[in-house]
């Protein structure tokens, strides 16, 4: 699972990047122009609960890919270039964090010239749009020959679902925002379009503006349809300082200024989320893990996430809800005697926060 950090030129990717995953480039890694990869842990705050009641040997989090896709470049004109090469790096990924820049700095130019955030925003919705018109009317043009040709069953099935992208596409509705059903879901997955892919618009604000930027996210919130785009702000450079900082270090300061959840951690949660992803729990004093799974899949489904083998010989697994496990005093035989902790066939639907155990042949 992979989520691209896009944006104009200045607008802090590298800087989000670092800060979410807690690392620092050096001047080498940051000249070199090349796509910096990290993984982040997912925070969730169940699974620190579910550690303190099993003290396990190991604890394994959930986790994503983050890339910090470079090659965005600004054109002779003094605008922004969407480079061919740029595209394709955005297209294998699998969701969209948008840095929209908000702070304002002297010292570091915006390439457009000004701060503007819709427009910002609406130059990277028409460049997708425009590439994935591109790659809709070489395909549709190929069936349609094939075709009058004679058989195309696959392009056939096709045929009406990417004519009605192109009808959206036209009026400059972004995939993202139609719905489709999940078979239409499943025929345009290879495609890789770019306004199909999920969108987390964060705005990166300076310290300053902290009041004043609710209007605004309001704003641009308001202009997207449809529950595949988020919009939430950060300040990026504080941020990054302060995941450069120990976990102690970090509680005190979160203490001192009544802070509940660093924003970098509902920005890695909301991404999560975004993506249709959610976890369930294995527990023990071996091993308590959070895993990951797309919500709807089946126990029979996550029981292949832990092992192949668990999916192919699964019978039943045993299961209760983290909520009603806590209730019952974080005891199995309490939730037992109360009815929740019970056994579920493979079609059991896994729901987030489901602590698991598989039984298999
Ligand atoms: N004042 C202020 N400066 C920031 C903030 N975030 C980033 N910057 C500065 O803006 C400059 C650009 O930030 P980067 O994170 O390198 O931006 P980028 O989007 O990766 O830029 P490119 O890779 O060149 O496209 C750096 O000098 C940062 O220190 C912020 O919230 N406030
Ligand atoms: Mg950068």
């Amino acid at each position: 699972m992979q989520i691209g950090i896009v944006g104009l030129p200045f607008s802090g990717k590298t800087t989000l990047f670092q800060a979410i995953t807690r690392s620092l480039l050096d001047s080498t890694a940051l000249a070199r122009q090349e796509a910096h990869v990290g993984v982040v842990k997912v925070p969730d705050g169940r699974l620190e609960r579910l550690v303190e009641i099993f003290s396990p040997r190991s604890t394994v989090p959930a986790s994503i890919e983050f890339v910090d896709v470079v090659g965005l470049k600004r054109g002779e004109s003094g605008s922004t270039q969407f480079t061919t090469n740029f595209l394709l790096n955005v297209r294998t990924t699998d969701a969209l964090v948008q840095v929209v820049r908000l702070f304002a700095d002297d010292a570091v130019p915006h390439p457009d010239g000004s701060i503007d955030p819709l427009r910002d925003i609406a130059a990277f919705e028409t460049e997708f749009i425009l590439s994935d018109l591109a790659v809709l009317e070489t395909r549709i043009e190929r069936i349609r020959k094939q075709l009058q040709k004679g058989g195309d069953e696959q392009g056939k099935k096709e045929l009406p679902v990417l004519e009605r992208c192109h009808v959206l596409l036209e009026q400059e509705t972004p995939l993202r925002e139609a719905e489709f059903s999940r078979e239409e879901q499943l025929l345009l997955r290879t495609y890789q379009f770019l306004s199909l892919k999920p969108m987390l618009i964060a705005m990166n604000l300076d310290e300053t503006q902290q009041g004043s930027a609710e209007d605004i996210v309001r704003q641009v919130a308001a202009q997207k349809q449809g529950n595949q785009t988020r919009v939430l702000s950060f300040c990026g450079r504080i941020d990054m300082e302060m995941a450069q900082l120990s976990g102690g270090e970090v509680q005190s300061f979160m203490d001192e200024y009544g802070i509940s959840e660093l924003a970098l951690d509902a920005l890695i949660r909301e991404a999560y989320s975004l993506l249709g992803l959610h976890s369930f729990f294995t527990v023990g004093e071996d091993e308590c893990r959070a895993w990951t799974i797309r919500k709807g899949m089946t126990a029979q489904e996550a029981a292949g996430v832990i092992h192949s083998d668990f999916s192919a010989r699964f019978i039943r697994a045993e299961v209760v809800g983290y909520d009603d496990f806590l209730a019952q005093g974080g005891s199995f035989a309490k939730a037992k005697e109360a009815g929740l902790w019970r056994l579920e066939g493979k079609e059991y639907v896994v729901k987030d926060g489901d602590i698991l155990a598989i039984r298999h042949s």
